[in-house]
């Protein structure tokens, strides 16, 4: 039968937060902690797409969106986020302490600092002010395929991404030893995007959903591409229907690329699962997307998706 417990994180960097996620499951705690606890670590880091210093929008402010959701169905979630650490934990606190699933601006960001999340200076790490800089030479937005695993930006030289290639917005996945399933998203959007925009991520049923019956999903890539077909809500209905999690994170990427009439080719859509059993699976409209899978201690293995392109 499947490993249990289980947890799997989208791009390379999802090893190092598996391994804070592994460290409370493998001693039996619940999926919704190992979720939480894993994705911090990845908002800790620097990289192009998670947490403080990433990317900023085209105003040059760094603005996070987060989701996150338990085996009961709870949800929470902040979005346009600026000056707090730790989305996750906050989106977290909007499911557990209030009556709203939403948090968005300025609301959370009073709702976080009530709940005593520290208020950080508002400053662009050294790779984001970099990158940004070269992106206002153009000022062209344009997503780039895959740059979770690149660095910090089409803009961006290797010499920036100080030896570091590994960065990612991270969506992760986790079932506990009780066979329970939790999941979580957090992420800086869309590098340069306009002031105000929302991507995927904090949007329950497009960049993360969890149903503790069948299965759960969470996704990376163009967040616009995901929400136009309730991505996560899709793969997990699919499931349902009796699809494996791979043919079902397939038959949601196909669905996107349909619906683009097959001319993908500068977008990219992953999406990953675990069902009920414990099968895991991803797929991705093109080359490039990867995932790490942890449900040992002896750490993750990465897991290139399939891919339809
Ligand atoms: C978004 N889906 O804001 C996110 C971006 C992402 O790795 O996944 N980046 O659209």
């Amino acid at each position: 039968s499947a490993p249990r417990p289980l947890v799997i994180s989208t791009w390379n960097e999802g090893i190092n937060a598996n391994k804070a996620a592994w460290s409370i499951l493998g001693k039996g705690g619940s999926a919704l902690d190992a979720v939480e606890a894993g994705v911090r670590v990845t908002e800790d880091s620097i990289n192009c797409c998670v947490g403080l210093g990433a990317n900023p929008d085209r105003d040059g402010r760094v603005t996070l969106d987060a989701s996150i959701m338990d085996e009961h169905g709870n949800c929470g979630a902040v979005a346009f986020l600026e000056r707090i650490k730790h989305p996750i934990s906050v989106a977290r606190r909007v499911m557990e302490k209030t009556p709203h699933v939403m948090l968005v601006g300025e609301g959370a960001q009073r709702f976080a600092v009530a709940e005593g999340f520290p208020l950080e200076a508002e400053k662009l790490s050294s790779d984001a002010e970099a990158a940004y800089k070269k992106w206002l030479e153009k000022s062209q937005y344009k997503p780039i395929v895959n740059i979770e695993n690149i660095g910090h930006g089409p803009f961006a030289p290797a010499t920036l991404d100080n030896g570091n290639l590994n960065h990612d917005t991270i969506g992760m996945l986790a079932m506990d030893a009780a066979g329970n399933m939790s999941g979580s998203c957090t992420t800086s959007g869309m590098g340069f995007k306009m002031r105000g925009r929302l991507g995927d991520s904090p949007i329950i049923g497009a960049g993360l959903f969890v149903d503790n019956e069948v299965g759960c999903a969470t996704s990376s890539g163009l967040g616009e591409e995901v929400i136009k077909v309730c991505g996560t809500h899709l793969v997990v209905e699919l499931m349902r229907q009796g699809h494996s999690p791979e043919k079902a994170c397939r038959l949601a990427v196909e669905r996107i690329v349909k619906r683009n009439k097959g001319n993908v080719k500068d977008i990219q859509v992953g999406f990953i699962a675990i069902n009920k059993a414990g099968e895991y699976g991803a797929y991705a409209i093109q080359k490039g997307f990867n995932y790490a899978v942890c449900s040992g201690d002896s750490g993750s293995v990465m897991v290139d998706a399939k891919f339809l392109v």
